[in-house]
């Protein structure tokens, strides 16, 4: 019979924990940022690039943000004119290739920003992978180049 130790224990999670920063290596997120809405908007838009470096198809599954309650993968899909969006379960990068969120496509939805958040503020964010991975970033708050006013809820 085996004893471990908890000094043990701790060098087995670290062991563990660094090998998963290691694979987040090929997992990248650029060019964060979140459209700057009215003040009494609950709710705002945020865009970047995510690019899988791997050679497996990911997912991204759920992401975090400081300064909001909580967030959801979206899709704007324009049909017939009029733009709607679709709610998405998880957000799809294929191997050796890059998802760009972007205004008028795929994007994420930031919902009850603790305080206002204008052009410059910065909030910290975290989005986990179907493979545990998960990566740390800013989203940093500029204004829209162009405002995309079909951007209303009905939640
Ligand atoms: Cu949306």
């Amino acid at each position: 019979m085996k004893i471990y130790t908890k000094e043990h224990l701790t060098i087995c999670l670290a062991l563990l924990l660094s090998s998963h920063a290691a694979a987040s290596d090929k997992l990248e997120i650029d060019d964060a940022w979140i459209a700057e809405a009215p003040p009494v908007s609950k709710v705002m838009a945020a865009y970047m690039e995510i690019e899988n470096e791997t050679h497996h198809d990911r997912q991204a599954v759920s992401m975090q943000c400081q300064a909001f309650d909580r967030t959801e993968f979206h899709r704007t899909v324009e049909k017939d004119g009029t733009a709607s969006m679709e709610h998405q379960p998880v957000l799809s990068i294929k191997a050796d290739s890059e998802l760009v969120l972007k205004p008028g496509g795929y994007h994420i939805m930031l919902f009850n920003p603790a305080h206002r958040l204008v052009a410059g503020d910065k909030t910290g964010c975290s989005m986990t992978f179907d493979d545990d991975t998960t990566l740390q970033f800013d989203l940093e708050v500029k204004k829209a180049a162009v405002e995309d006013h079909s951007h209303h809820h009905h939640h």
